[in-house]
Parts: structure tokens; sequence; C-alpha cells
């Protein structure tokens, strides 16, 4: 058996190129024929799932619920606008919050191209049920709140 350090780089780097073609097989053209929806999501780049916004393990790889969505509003490698009111309004994850609500836009009404809708700090996954929304901080304090401190500053006279 030969050592590492008698292999010639150019040999090694032909075999990763073979195994690297063999292996990758049709998924490197599913993923790159399919990549181009990602920037029809608003807020998909603030997301940061890559292609698990709709893929289980990566492009490729079976859809998530979020991506079987998608995949009824499009054809096979179509181009079509998806992002619509209808894609909004259902919460594909059922986290309790929809797909427009997580992604910026709860009216659907987001074109690609404009510019990214909503707070980029409440943007989550539409498919992932542990990525949600923060709730919302309460600003001011509740009657209840009041009534209790206007209680202990009159217990203190
Ligand atoms: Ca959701
Ligand atoms: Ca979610």
């Amino acid at each position: 058996m030969s050592s590492r350090r008698g292999r010639s780089p150019a040999l090694m780097l032909a075999v990763v190129a073979t195994v690297g073609l063999w292996t990758a097989g049709p998924w490197t053209g599913d993923a790159e024929a399919r990549g181009f929806r990602g920037p029809m999501v608003p807020n998909a780049e603030t997301v940061g799932a890559g292609c698990n916004l709709c893929h289980v393990s990566g492009g490729g790889s079976p859809r998530n619920q979020f991506g079987l969505d998608v995949e009824a509003l499009v054809t096979v490698n179509g181009r079509e606008v998806f992002w619509t009111p209808e894609l909004a309004a259902l919460d594909s994850d059922g986290d309790g919050f929809t797909n427009g609500e997580e992604l910026g836009d709860p009216e659907g009404t987001w074109e690609p191209g404009d510019d990214p809708p909503g707070d980029a700090a409440r943007i989550t996954n539409p498919a992932d049920p542990e990525s949600r929304p923060p709730e919302p901080v309460a600003t001011t304090a509740r009657p209840s709140t009041w009534a209790r401190i206007k209680a202990l500053v009159g217990a203190a006279r």
C-alpha cells in the first residue's frame, strides 16, 4: 500500500472531480434549476435558511410544508410568481403565524425587486415551527399595575 505522499496531485484532483460529479448527479441540476425561487420570497435572505426555506435538507431533498405549498402554485421549473395573498395567508409550519406575518408581508403584496418588507428583527422562518416572531414588548403599564402601585403608595402613607 502506498503512502499519501506518493500520490500525484493531478490524480487526486481527477478522483475528487469524478466522485463529486458522480455523487452530485441530478441533485445539482435540480438545486440550481430552482435556486431562482429564493429571491421570489420576501425577506428570504433575512431568514437565512437558503434552500431549506423550501427543502428539508438542502436543494433536491424532500420539500418541507412551505415548499409543498409553493410547489402547489408553480409548474416544474416554472417561473410563475407564487408569493401571493393566498400563500401569505397560509400558516405552513402551523406555529400560529401566517407565512406573511413571518416574512414581514402579511398581505402578500410584496413583489420581487421591491424593498424587503416589514421589520427585519421580526422576520422568521415560515417552514420552522420553532422560529416565530417575538412577542410584542409591552410599552405601557396595564391598569392593574397602576392600581397595585397606588395601593402600595397608599399603604405606605
Ligand atoms: Ca407559520
Ligand atoms: Ca415559523
